[in-house]
């Protein structure tokens, strides 16, 4: 993957205050990204100096020079949910009936749920509700159903890094009717130890090609004393049945190297959450020359991003295997 020659393309810098809450801010990073009507969209990860994070939205025509509108993404009928809701981050974008959903981590007392929300226009959004009931991060929605059902990746927190938040180890694949209630189908891949991607999980929504369903996934190598290191990988599951995965990455396609993504908030972090693929034939599959623009956060301090082609994504998805 090729760093973008302007990045960081996102820092504290370029978000607009929204007092009283947002002056001045801490942070940018974790954006989920969708292409709409030609332009480039964002939502962002915002932290505040109180350490709140909020969701924002940002617009470019060209895919690298953003604007950020001077608003906090409100999601029509959250303030129902009874328990209280301490941060939402971490959105990850799908275009799926016309609409833009949004899959989102929710910090509650319950630990951390899924939300889902709805966007027709980044102007308005709508809250679908709390999708999950254990302590769960990283949903992922497929952009079409499949053999009748939606489907989705998550990631249930069953670990705790020493000093972190809760974590966990394997991506599963879950199945839903109604995009609320989801039923785990089949755990896809799991973290392999001593290597970089001992604790896993999703990044952007997968990508449909002729050789498969694409899926960009962070791997965080922990065995490198005071610290994690937080990389992007790729995988490729089965078009027709994506429980089967059948490649996956040997080397990480990006880990912290520049300046921006060693030193931060959380130093050593390249978290991606957002892909554009800009060229898709008839029936939806990307093209193998496709140009492809990763979105990703680097120290979750800033937000990068990284270029590569699916052609490349797939011949990394099938490197020899390490297990
Ligand atoms: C993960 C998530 C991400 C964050 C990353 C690095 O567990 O919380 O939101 O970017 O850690 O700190």
């Amino acid at each position: 993957m090729e760093r973008c020659s302007r990045n960081p393309i996102l820092t504290r810098k370029a978000v607009p205050p929204v007092p009283p809450l947002l002056t001045d801010v801490t942070s940018v990073f974790n954006p989920g990204a969708v292409m709409q009507h030609n332009g480039y969209h964002l939502i962002l990860r915002v932290q505040a100096r109180s350490r709140e994070t909020f969701l924002m939205v940002a617009e470019s025509a060209d895919g690298a020079n953003f604007v950020v509108k001077p608003e906090i993404v409100h999601f029509e009928g959250i303030e129902k949910v009874k328990e209280r809701i301490y941060h939402v981050y971490d959105a990850r974008l799908t275009p799926l009936k016309g609409d833009i959903y949004i899959m989102f981590a929710m910090e509650m007392d319950s630990g951390c749920q899924l939300g889902l929300g709805r966007t027709r226009d980044f102007k308005k959004f709508e809250f679908l509700g709390i999708t999950s009931h254990e302590d769960i991060r990283n949903g992922v929605l497929f952009p079409e159903k499949i053999g009748g059902r939606y489907l989705r990746m998550d990631r249930p927190n069953k670990a705790r890094l020493e000093g972190g938040p809760t974590t966990g180890s394997t991506i599963w694949l879950s199945a839903s009717d109604d995009l609320i209630r989801w039923t785990p189908v089949a755990p896809l891949i799991s973290g392999r130890f001593h290597y970089w991607d001992e604790i896993i999980g999703s990044g952007p929504p997968p990508v449909k090609t002729r050789e498969g369903w694409l899926h960009i996934y962070h791997g965080v190598a922990t065995h490198f004393g005071s610290a994690n290191i937080y990389q992007a990988g790729v995988m490729l599951m089965d078009l027709k049945d994506p429980s089967k995965v059948i490649g996956r990455c040997r080397h990480n396609i990006l880990e912290p190297r520049a300046i921006y993504e060693l030193a931060g908030q959380v130093p050593n972090v390249v978290f991606p959450s957002g892909m554009i693929v800009e060229k898709v034939d008839q029936a939806g599959f990307a093209l193998p020359a496709s140009p492809v623009k990763v979105y990703y956060g680097a120290a979750d301090t800033v937000v990068g991003m990284a270029e590569t082609t699916i052609k490349d994504l797939l011949a990394a998805a099938k490197e020899p295997p390490i297990l």
